[in-house]
């Protein structure tokens, strides 16, 4: 049985586990992270020197970075669905799990770290707000690219949806002043709809 290693309320986590729920992949879910340790112990290091979750074993096998697992689960069991059958659309929708990476998730977890876990007389509000602006920048984007589309990779979920998705539900549950972005706003109405985004995504954010 699949093992994966990870807190439910990890942005990270959370992918893979939608991505299981999405495809129906039976697994085994192991705490671990923050306050239920076990990512610095000398064996979990051994598997993942970096210490960080998610983690999965498959048999024997070991893989981290959230995105080479999705990846690698869409592959073995979505191929043709959440992984997109052709070159060209799978680099069309890949491109947006960099982008998560490289763009939006660098700006939103700096909001996130300040108003949901820092005391409040501890946060940097000049912080958040700037913050803010280059999360809303990046969205703007986003919001360009959904025109006409229902998920990013067209007409159908796919894995593209996964990252970007978990980051929408952090964006609209902060407690802050967002402007209107109509493409956005309804593309992520869809993905609430998923009883699989319902399950690990829609969670008290921690
Ligand atoms: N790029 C990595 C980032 C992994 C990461 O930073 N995970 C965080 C949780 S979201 C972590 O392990 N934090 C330490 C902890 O939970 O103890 C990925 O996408 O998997």
């Amino acid at each position: 049985m699949l093992k994966i290693y990870g807190r439910r309320n990890s942005i990270n986590v959370q992918k893979v586990l939608w991505c299981c729920a999405e495809l129906n992949i039976p697994h085994e879910r192991i705490d671990a992270g923050m306050a239920f340790g076990l990512n610095d112990t000398p064996e979990y290091l051994s598997k993942n020197p970096n210490g960080r979750v998610p983690m999965i074993e498959d048999g024997d096998w070991v893989l981290w970075e959230s995105h080479a697992i999705v990846r690698y689960l869409s592959g073995v069991h979505g191929l043709g669905t959440l992984w997109p059958g052709n070159p060209r659309a799978f680099a069309e929708i890949d491109k947006w799990m960099d982008w998560f990476h490289t763009t939006l998730e660098p700006e939103l977890r700096v909001a996130f770290w300040q108003l949901i876990r820092t005391p409040a007389d501890k946060r940097d509000m000049a912080a958040v707000d700037a913050a803010r602006l280059r999360v809303i920048k990046a969205l703007t984007i986003l919001d360009g690219q959904l025109a006409g589309k229902e998920f990013i990779g067209g007409t159908a979920f796919t894995m593209g949806d996964i990252p970007l998705g978990v980051a929408a539900y952090r964006w609209f549950g902060l407690d802050l002043e967002r402007p209107q972005m109509r493409n956005v706003e309804s593309w992520y109405r869809r993905l609430t709809e998923r009883p699989a985004f319902q399950q690990h995504v829609m969670i008290p954010l921690t």
